[in-house]
This record gives C-alpha cells, structure tokens and sequence, in this order.
C-alpha cells in the first residue's frame, strides 16, 4: 500500500522475507518535501507498530536516495513533521532501521542515512552535505552528528566545502558500514538487514555517542582555511562554528543553535540569491525556441585562427571529445598553435583531468593542424577566432562557404562585430551563428549563442548541444555590439571612467568592486585582457558614435603610451616582478589629472558605497534595455552571463536578483540622479522605470 499526502512525495511500504522495505518516491531526486516527510514519518510509525518486521530498509526509487530538502519548498510555509522531527523518529525507532544508499544522497539525505542506525551503500552513490552551496548549513543534525560518525577534519571537510564523497572514501572514513556492488540497492539492503537481525544487532544512535575530543587547534587552524576560501559566502564559517560547538556542548544544546541558525540562514539574502542561482542554472537551456528541435550531429569541428581564444577553443573541444581541425595563415602560426594547445592540455593532466595516454591521442590523431582552408571539407561546424575586423572576418567567411559541406555550421566567435554582417558574406546565413567563448576559453563556462536574423533554428538548438558536451553554460543572445555579456561590461566601465574623471581612482573603484564581491575590479581586469582591445573598439565606434555620447581621454592617452596593460608592464597599474599587487601607474594618473585639469573639473571624494551604487546602477538600467530589446530573452539569461562570463558573485544572484533585492525604484534613482549630470549616459531603460512604477521584480518576466 501507499501513504500519499496532498503534495508530491510517496512512501511504498511493504515487508518482505520479515523486513520491512520503506521504498522513497519523490520524482526526480527524492527530496524531503512536506510530503514526503509525513509519509516517511507515518511509515516508520507503521514499522515499529508491525510485528511482522523486524528491521526496516529505507532506499529511495529512481535514480538516488534523497538529494536533500525540497529547494522549491523553502519559501513556503511548512506543514506535517519538521526534518529534525522526522530524524528524531527514525532515530528513536526500537528496531533497527537501516538506509540503503545509491546514487544522490545529499543535505537532508545523509541526514536521514546518519539518523538510521545502519547504511549500505552502492559503489556509485554520491555522499554530500552541498547546503553551503545554497547559502545555508544543515538544518537537521548533520553538524552534530557527523563529526561524531567521522571525526572533525572529515565532516569540516564535507560540511564548509559542500563537495560529495564517493562511496568508496565513504567507507573508509566510517560514513557507511558496507559496500554493495549489487545492482539492486534494495535487495542488498534486505540481504544486510537480514544479516544485522540474525547478528542481534540493535539500533546505533549516534544522538547518544558522545563528541570526539578536539585539541585547542584544530577549529583555530580550521577557521582560517575556510575564511580564506570562503570569497564572501557566509555559510562555510558559520557551519564550522557550528561543527565547534559540537566540541564545546552538550549535544541538545548544540543541536538547538544548529536549528535556529538554519531557520535564520533560511531567511538570509545569500540564501535566496544562491537559490536564484541554482534555479537560474536549471533554466539555461530551457527556451521555446529549443523545444522539440534536433541538434545537427557534431563530431569533426574546425577553429580557425590558433591565436588566444582558437587555441583555447580547440583545447576545449579536444578535451570534450571532439576531433579538431585548427587552420592558421602559416606554419609559424601552426608551431604557436600547437604549443599552447599542448601546454593546455598538459594542465589538464596535472589537474587530473587527463591521463597521459589522452594527452597523446589528443595531440596526436585527434588534432589536425593546416594551412589550408580545404581541411575543413569534412567539418561539422566550423569556429572562426581571427583578428576582430570585419575585412578578415569577410573573407574567412567567404572561403569557408566555399570550402565546407552543405550543412555545415558557420560560427563566429567575434566579441563585437554584426554577426548578420558576417552570415551576409555566406551563401548560407541559415547556417551561421555567433559562439562567443570566453578567455580562457578552455577553463570558462560561459558560450553566448548569438542568434542572426536568418539562424536556423536547429542551428540554434546545436549551440546549446554544444554547451553542454562541453560542460558550458549557454546563453542565447542576440545581435548588436558586445552582445549581452559585453555590452554591459561596455557600459559599467564608461560609469567606472566617468567616476575617475570627477576624482576617483582606478584603485578605489578596482577595491570598492571586488568589496562588493567580483573577484576582479574594472580597471585589473581591462589591464589583464588588454587595454589595446577596447581602444581599437573605440576607433571603430567613433565615425557612427552620438555625439552625446561622452568620452573619457585617458583611456585612449594610456594606450598612446603603448600602456597596454599587463602584457606591456603597465597600464592603469604596474606590473613586474618585484612590483606589489595594484601598485597603481603614477603616469597614468598624471594624464587622469590633466584632463581633469583641460576639462575644469574639481576632483571629489567617492565612497566604496557610491562606486557600487552607481556601477550598479548601469548595469542593471543597461540590461534592462537589452532585456526589452530582445537581445536578453530574459532576466535570467543575464544573471546567467554575469555570473559565469564576468565573476559576478554567486552568491548575490546576478544584477537582475541584486536589482530586485535592492529594488527597482531605488536604481531608478541613482539612474536619475546620473541623469541630471548626463542625460545621454543615464537615460532611463523604460522597463526599468515600468517596474520600480509598477513594484515588481525582473524575476517576474522570466516566465
Ligand atoms: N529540491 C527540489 N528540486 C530539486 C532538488 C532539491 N533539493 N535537487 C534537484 N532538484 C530538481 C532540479 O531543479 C531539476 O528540476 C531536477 O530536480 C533535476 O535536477 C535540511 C537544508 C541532485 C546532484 O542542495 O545538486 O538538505 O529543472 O537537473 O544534474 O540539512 O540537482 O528538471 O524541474 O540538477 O542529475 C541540499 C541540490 C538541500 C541538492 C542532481 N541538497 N541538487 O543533478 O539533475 S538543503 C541540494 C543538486 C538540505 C538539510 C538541508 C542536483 C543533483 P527541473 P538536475 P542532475
Ligand atoms: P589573436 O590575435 O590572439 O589570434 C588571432 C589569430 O588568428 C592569430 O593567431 C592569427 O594568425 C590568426 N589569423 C588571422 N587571420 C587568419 C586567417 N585568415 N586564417 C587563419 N588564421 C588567421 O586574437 P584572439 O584574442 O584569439 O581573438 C580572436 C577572436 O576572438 C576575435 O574576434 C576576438 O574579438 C574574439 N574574442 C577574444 C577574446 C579574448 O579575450 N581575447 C574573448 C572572446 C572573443
């Protein structure tokens, strides 16, 4: 029979060879929802009540046991038995209750597993405590009774880092008691409990074992390790102090802190920016467009251009299992090539991603580097990475729909250029599609599939196929300069420079920028990439430029200086090997000043507050406008590209969560308050000003 309630989550109960099987259904992870919680609360009732069973099995149905609390629950009001209630029943039970384990079992899982008084688990399963990953610790007993199980250095490790354990290290730290390579998880959970009922083994509660001793170091040492790593998430340090107290006090004590820590954690502004963002993750691909259309097949793909980002694309696609054609204008470009391709990949095997057999074949048979365009005759798409002006792009593209077979995918991986301008030079622009990777583009998630006006919708749908084999987060973007991801970036460094003039300097706002949580400010990252890419785009700007449209000097004056950033020694800060981190160029601030001084304008002070509140600002009024344009489908596709393609923290979310949580109408203000200095710059996107009006919230338009 089953015990349904009103909501989703089921729990089977039936008993067979005298144990009683408690089979977990929620599709399609088994999470702990309201539901489910009361059923698995009412079978254990029945279990203890049942004369028939003399130990209990609990395994989940599908593909994994629990993966933890219902996400989509948390901002709902609870009902039926709390998680800590339901453990404590499971615990108390007289009988023994053992958990089977396979495949996802995560948070509230391996809570459930710790409450149950024996675990078997199969070679594959997944052990993990992620809650530190949605800006939350574990809310039902796993800080206090982990540490207890496996000792403090392995549950610090688990909890403050949120990465899952394999079965196999499971074991060995004590996290189950056996290992089974059966595939049924459910017989072999009836085998085990069988043997503990004929061994006379009662019920474990790990409630009543006392916590290990913990020499005076061991937090001190561990408090640093996790505030280094934490980059501004909350969670980690407060679940070690939580792991602490496990040393400190009695357990009930503890367990209540744990309790009303995790409720409080529940109501946080990390917590819902990283639920944002694990849901925004989800939402990725799941556009109308997509549904119900066949990728082409891919295998053979051609990268044209073996410079910064075809060697790192090729280096990508090697490691994802495609085989790579790469053609360069010569044999000097080849060698430069192959070099970089090989030095890539030998990271990878230093990372353990490769072994050393997958180095050889992947520099050997599935690399095939050439001169001519004729290689890429049997391509299934092929990627161009040249010089980023349109002369050379026109006639790449001319020569590769010469070249390649009927079908095939024409991509570009132009970080400004019009991509409907590029399919133009085609006799085939159904066939063509921007792929805009990111530097390195072997290491970076984010690929915005910039969509012409003539793509073909297959076309499309095999961008994101792409993605994903290539473990990439796909963005759909349309045309018009920079796209989605550097269109913004665009326009919050015009706010950062505008800043400069009237008094700040690149390193207050550099500072204020990463205080806000980017791991990098404005002017560094301009440096690394640089400064000689923005000025070329500048040039190319200029004959169409509004003349509204204002710009700083400096940024050109620098790059006369052939400052080009990093790869020069200088730019907006110094580089060398004796030279300290953001040491910033006393020449470059020279020129800042002069032109301060031409243009009459008397230096003043910023706040780190009114940097952020600014570059904020244009973020957000910018996106909005590229929202309303269609060049976003939705809020989320930015979030998405920030977070992946810029280093915008996680754990705010991405500008469209940072601006709800924030408010409309409170950006609108700062937006205005720009405005009255230069209207061109500030002028208001109308779908911002319509939601600070109306209330409401970017998230609502994602649909
Ligand atoms: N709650 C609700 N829905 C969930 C979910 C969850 N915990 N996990 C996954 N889903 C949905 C997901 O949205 C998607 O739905 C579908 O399942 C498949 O997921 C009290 C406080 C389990 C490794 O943080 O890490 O327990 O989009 O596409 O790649 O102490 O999902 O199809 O509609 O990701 O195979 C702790 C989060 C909670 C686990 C599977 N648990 N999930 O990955 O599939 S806090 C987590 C994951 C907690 C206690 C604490 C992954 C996965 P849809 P998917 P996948
Ligand atoms: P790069 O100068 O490092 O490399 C370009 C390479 O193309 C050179 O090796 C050159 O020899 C080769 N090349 C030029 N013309 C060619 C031709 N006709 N046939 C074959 N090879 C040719 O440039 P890059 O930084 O790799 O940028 C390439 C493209 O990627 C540009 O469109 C750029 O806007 C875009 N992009 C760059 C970045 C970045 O961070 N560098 C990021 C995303 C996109």
């Amino acid at each position: 029979m089953s015990i349904t309630s009103p909501s989703s989550g089921t729990v089977h109960y039936s008993v067979e060879q005298d144990i009683a099987v408690l089979a977990i259904e929620n599709p399609p992870v088994n999470a702990l929802s309201n539901a489910l919680r009361s059923a698995l609360f009412e079978a254990i009732e029945r279990f203890e009540n049942d004369e028939t069973a003399s130990a209990a099995v609990l395994y989940g149905v599908g593909a994994g046991f629990i993966a933890g609390a219902d996400i989509r629950e948390f901002s709902l009001e609870p009902w039926g038995p709390t998680l800590p209630e339901l453990i404590a029943r499971i615990e108390a039970c007289e009988k023994p209750v053992i958990a089977a384990l396979h495949g996802n079992t995560l948070g509230g899982g391996v809570e459930v597993a710790l409450a149950s008084h024996y675990r078997i688990a199969q070679e594959k399963t997944r052990l993990g405590m992620p809650e530190v990953h949605i800006g939350l610790i574990p809310g039902a007993s796993g800080t206090q009774r982990l540490p207890r199980l496996i000792g403090y250095d392995a549950a610090i490790a688990m909890i403050t880092g949120g990465r899952p354990v394999k079965a196999k290290d499971a074991l060995q730290m004590g996290l189950v008691d056996e290992l089974t390579s059966e595939a049924g998880i459910k017989e072999a959970g009836i085998v085990f409990a069988q043997k503990i009922v004929a061994e006379e083994r009662g019920p474990r509660r790990l409630a009543q074992v006392g916590a290990p001793a913990a020499d005076a170091q061991l937090f001190d040492t561990a408090r640093a390790e996790v505030a280094k790593k934490a980059k501004g998430l909350e969670a980690p340090s407060i679940a070690l102090e939580m792991i602490a107290n496990a040393a400190r006090m009695p357990y009930d004590a503890a367990l209540a802190i744990e309790r009303r820590t995790f409720l409080e954690l529940k109501e946080s502004a990390q917590h819902k920016a990283l639920v944002h963002a694990f849901f925004a993750d989800r939402s990725a691909g799941r556009l109308p467009e997509l549904k119900g259309v066949e990728p082409r097949p891919l295998s053979q793909v051609g990268v044209v251009g073996g410079g910064t980002m075809g060697a790192g694309i090729a280096t990508a696609l090697l490691l994802s299992g495609f085989s790579v054609v790469l053609v360069e204008r010569d044999e000097a470009g080849l060698d430069r090539a192959r070099s970089v391709i090989t030095a890539n990949l030998e990271g990878a095997v230093k990372r353990g991603k490769l072994s050393a057999d997958g180095l050889a074949k992947l520099t050997g048979e599935a690399l095939v580097l050439a001169c001519e365009y004729e290689a890429f005759s049997n391509a299934d798409l092929v990627i161009e990475a040249v010089f980023e002006e349109m002369s050379v792009k026109h006639d790449v593209f001319s020569k590769l729909d010469a070249v390649c077979k009927q079908g095939a995918i024409l991509a570009t991986n132009t970080s400004y250029l019009d991509v409907n301008a590029i399919a133009a030079c085609t006799s085939r622009p159904q066939d063509v599609i921007g792929l805009h990777f990111f530097s390195p583009a072997h290491i970076m998630k984010l690929l915005e599939v910039v969509v012409a006006n003539a793509t073909a919708a297959d076309v499309l749908a095999t961008g994101f196929a792409l993605a994903k084999k290539m473990g990439k987060v796909a963005v759909r973007a349309g045309v018009c300069d920079g796209f989605i991801g550097n269109r913004i970036l665009a326009k919050t460094r015009a706010a950062a420079e505008a800043m400069i003039l009237e008094g700040a300097s690149p390193k207050e706002i550099d500072s204020a920028i990463r205080g806000f949580g980017f791991a990098m400010g404005p002017f560094e990252t301009a440096d690394m990439a640089g400064l000689d890419i923005s000025w070329a785009r500048r040039k190319r700007l200029a004959a169409t430029r509004d003349p509204r449209d204002r710009q700083v000097g400096f940024a050109d004056a620098i790059c006369e200086q052939g400052w080009f950033g990093r790869k020069t020694g200088s730019g907006y800060y110094l580089y060398g090997k004796d030279v300290a981190k953001h040491t910033p160029n006393p020449d470059a601030l020279e020129l800042i000043e002069a032109e301060r001084v031409e243009k009459g304008i008397a230096q003043r002070s910023f706040s780190a507050e009114e940097i952020v509140e600014r570059y904020m600002a244009a973020m957000v009024n910018e996106a909005a406008a590229i929202i309303s344009e269609g060049i976003a489908l939705r809020p989320v596709d930015v979030d998405l590209t920030l977070l992946y393609g810029y280093g915008f923290p996680r754990w705010r979310g991405g500008p469209m969560h940072y601006a709800d949580a924030v408010g409309a109408a409170k950006i609108l203000d700062v937006v205005k308050q720009g405005a009255k200095d230069d209207d061109y710059f500030w002028r208001t996107a109308p779908l911002l000003e319509k939601l600070a009006e109306r209330e409401a919230t970017f998230a609502s338009l994602n649909g």
